[in-house]
Parts: C-alpha cells; structure tokens; sequence
C-alpha cells in the first residue's frame, strides 16, 4: 500500500496507520477528510479485508465516502449510527490545548458535527501541523450564498474588535468559480495571522448571520497522534 513514500506521506501514513491501532471490532467510526484521513480509511479498509475488523464507518464527505466504499468499509449515515465510538480526522493546525483549525479541505461543517457525536476524536497529523498559537493557516468560516459579501464585510469588521493579528478574508475558489460545499454553501478564509483567543473567536464567529460554522475546534480534539518523516509517532 504505500511503497516508495515522500517523508511528509510517511509522516500522515504512520500517524493513520497508529491511529487505527484505537479502532476495534463492532465500533461506529467517524472518517475524517483530507490527505492524511485517507490513509486511514486505506488502513482500515485493509484491516477489514485482512483481518476480519467488522466497522460501520460515518464519512466526513462524499469523497471519504466513495473511498471507504471502494476499500470495503461498510459506508452508514450519521443518522443511522446516532453516536459514535471514535471518530478520526486531519487538521490543519493545532496548538497545545489541542484546539484545532480544520476545514481547509471544506469539509468543516460535517467534521465538526461527526467529531461532537463521538466518544473519542483522534487527530492524525503531520508535525507540521503542530504550532505554538493557532493562525498562521487561514481560518475557515462557512457561509451561506444568501448575501455573503454582506456577511464578510461584518466579519472583517468584527475582527477588529478581536484579540487578532490580521483581518482580511478572501472568498474561497475553485477554479474561476466559488467553492461549493457539500451543503451549497461559500467558505471565507480569515487571514488572521494569529488568533490570541480562539475559543472566543469561534464563539463570536457563529453568532454572526450568515455564518453556519467556522474552522475553530475547541474541546473537541481528545488526542493528537503525530506522524513524523523518519517514521516516528508520538501522542500529544
Ligand atoms: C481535514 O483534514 C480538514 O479539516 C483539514 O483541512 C484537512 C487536513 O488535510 P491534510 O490531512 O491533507 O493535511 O480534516
């Protein structure tokens, strides 16, 4: 499965591949989205043809979904499973409370929603990921069509009155048009640098019109399992 891999692939491999470790027979599993989760679902999916490990997984995003149906994970709602025995998930930053940035894959909106009806939530990450004070990787807010740039005006002008370095905001592409989430709707990324207080940030953020979530994870994350080049892991 995995080769010839770079030192950042190793990295996100032997982090999913530890993570793994956490599923057991019969669990609920949360599957994250993004590149590192990926490696996970290829983990278990070869636990699940190898070794018999009988799971019901919750995909984050239809792209999770379609890659755990293609390697044999038996593919549930949210809805069918009601809660969850663990699930695990990419970031795009986190700090030493274990408060995370996430959704710069766009999938911020189910992540959030899939990790709060767990159990457990496991990060899996690269040490790249790993910083001292959440920021320097834009924040991502998600927000409905209806009157977006109204609504980035009042964010950017909401910023002002926050504990933040920067307060511009760009609306997010893909390709010549707007990125479109699983749920239709916009995402904005904050360049805010540094964000000295992010559980009030988060709070603000989705008191906002407009706003259905932000890319804030405060008290979600139980455990980080961090993936390192040389083929090192280490729980934080
Ligand atoms: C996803 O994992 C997103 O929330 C986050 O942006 C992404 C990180 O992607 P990668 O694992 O590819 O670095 O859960």
């Amino acid at each position: 499965m995995t080769g010839e891999l770079s030192p950042i692939d190793k990295a996100k491999f032997v982090a999913a591949r530890r993570a793994a470790d956490f599923v057991e027979d019969g669990m609920r599993v949360g599957l994250g989205t993004g590149s590192t989760a990926a490696w996970l679902v290829r983990c278990l999916g070869e636990m699940v043809r190898d070794n018999g490990l009988r799971i019901k997984g919750v995909p984050t995003s239809t792209r999770t979904a379609e890659l755990a149906r293609e390697v044999g994970i038996e593919v549930i709602t949210l809805d069918e499973a009601r809660w969850l025995d663990v699930t695990i998930d990419g970031a795009d930053e986190f700090d030493g409370q274990l408060n995370l940035i996430k959704g710069g894959g766009g999938a911020l909106l189910q992540e959030k929603i899939v990790a709060t009806a767990s159990d457990q939530m496991i990060v899996i990450a690269d040490a790249g990921k790993e910083v001292e004070t959440l920021g320097a990787f834009p924040l991502p807010v998600e927000v409905v069509p209806f009157g977006w740039k109204t609504t980035q005006a009042l964010i950017e002008e909401t910023l002002i009155s926050m504990d933040v370095l920067g307060r511009s905001s760009t609306l997010r592409m893909n390709g010549s048009q707007p990125f479109i989430t699983d749920e239709g709707n916009h995402i904005l990324d904050l360049h805010l640098n540094r964000i000295g207080n992010p559980r009030q940030l988060a709070l603000v953020l989705n008191q906002m019109p407009g706003v259905v979530e932000n890319g804030l994870f405060i008290d979600i994350c139980d455990v980080v399992v961090l993936g390192f080049g040389d083929g090192r892991v280490e729980l934080r």
